[in-house]
């Protein structure tokens, strides 16, 4: 912003934090390339530390400086990731949260206060195509009902899975399953359970299958009573350490293979508030994930959760009546973007302070249409989504401070 353009007061506003995330010293994305595109933040986690395992305070070091030393800073942990023997509270569970503990203490020994995590059960997101072309000829990430049905009823053959769609869907399926090929039915069976960028778990058939048996008596009631008293556990450790966690909501937001889930909607988020009120019992708000299901109001969920959401990822969705969704430009689709930053930008100065946000995924495009990268995590499909909201931020705000000076 030009000195000339900007009144004085415009820089005292309360702004996003810029923040990309990176997956570490083998990411194709170099921090040079993330400070390039403007940010300020890193978001990123210990990958390489096996799940449930404590996070020695040395590699938490070593990465903290490897940022700081390209001058940019650690600003959230995407994730810490959840042992599944919390979520289905089976052997060792009470020994995989006091882990858990230690690490936050770890973390915030480092000056690392704010911390994401999803509760959902054996599969972080699902998406059915890594490569959907869309119109402009880049590419983006897309769930296709019928295509996730496919693979549920005729390549996983799970138990009851008929009871799970209308009559329609499973013959879309039965069409979309008879037309594909054998490398097609591996690259869906491999974007679905072999684990996108970030998950922490990876699995063939035969260990998908079995590790669906031990949901075999967790219902939804069931799942959040593990979430609550996970959260019950850890919420006093990230308390006394003056440390913010932030739960990332099921993408998509529901159930899937029979699974289920606990974070949605409003409702659900409400319940975990009531159970464990405190404030550093917060939310990642990922606008993709939530914008799925129709019935949430965006811009709403922000005005009403507005004081314990700790981090965002800006990202939008395009859905159609058949459940399929792909991931559109930033500006595009069914997420009311332009609302959702006013939102943010009003919840930001009322909290005076800044909040992390990172662009949720990009399409891959241009010079990256030719590289491998991480799906969803390319260079300039971010930059694109990240420079529109920025955008979109800066408008907002200049004309909230022309409105108050009228
Ligand atoms: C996908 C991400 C998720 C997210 C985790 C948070 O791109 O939004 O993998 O990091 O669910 O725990």
């Amino acid at each position: 912003m030009s000195q000339k353009n900007s009144p004085s007061y415009a820089n005292t506003m309360y702004r996003m934090e810029q923040t990309m995330r990176w997956y570490g010293p083998d990411d194709p994305v170099s921090l040079a390339d993330i400070k390039q595109a403007g940010c300020t933040g890193i978001v990123t986690a210990l990958h390489h530390i096996p799940n449930g395992q404590v996070w020695p305070l040395d590699e938490i070091n070593k990465r903290k400086t490897i940022i700081e030393k390209a001058g940019l800073v650690w600003s959230v942990v995407e994730s810490v990731p959840v042992h599944e023997a919390i979520k289905t509270q089976t052997a060792g569970f009470e020994l995989y949260i006091d882990n858990y503990k230690k690490t936050i203490q770890n973390l915030s020994a480092f000056g690392i206060k704010n911390i994401t995590y999803n509760f959902m059960p054996l599969l972080d997101w699902t998406r059915t195509d890594l490569a959907y072309e869309t119109e402009d000829g880049s590419k983006a990430l897309r769930f296709e009902m019928a295509a996730f049905a496919a693979f549920d009823l005729f390549i996983l053959k799970r138990t009851n899975a008929d009871k799970d769609y209308d009559a329609a869907t499973i013959v879309r399926a039965r069409e979309r399953f008879l037309k594909m090929s054998d490398d097609e039915k591996l690259l869906l069976q491999r974007n679905i359970i072999a684990g996108l960028p970030g998950s922490e778990e990876s699995f063939t058939i035969e260990q998908f299958q079995h590790a669906l048996d031990t949901y075999e008596n967790i219902d939804r009631v069931k799942l959040q009573q593990h979430l609550i008293y996970f959260l019950q556990q850890i919420i006093p450790t990230a308390e006394s350490c003056g440390v913010v966690m932030s739960i990332h909501p099921d993408d998509p937001p529901f159930s899937v293979l029979g699974l289920p889930r606990v974070v949605s909607n409003a409702e659900d988020i409400n319940a975990l508030i009531r159970a464990v009120t405190s404030i550093n019992n917060g939310l990642c708000f990922c606008t993709g994930s939530y914008c799925v299901l129709a019935a949430n109001d965006l811009p709403e969920m922000v005005g009403i959760f507005g004081d314990r959401i700790h981090f965002i990822h800006l990202r939008n969705t395009t859905r159609n009546s058949n459940g399929d969704f792909f991931e559109d430009n930033h500006l595009e689709g069914d997420v009311d973007m332009y609302a959702v930053i006013k939102e943010l930008v009003k919840i930001m100065q009322q909290r005076k302070c800044s909040l992390p946000v990172r662009p949720d995924h990009g399409h891959q495009m241009l010079d990256d249409l030719k590289k491998k990268t991480n799906p969803g995590y390319s260079a300039i499909g971010r930059l694109r989504g990240l420079a529109e909201i920025r955008g979109v931020e800066l408008g907002v705000l200049r004309s909230l401070i022309e409105i108050e000076n009228k």
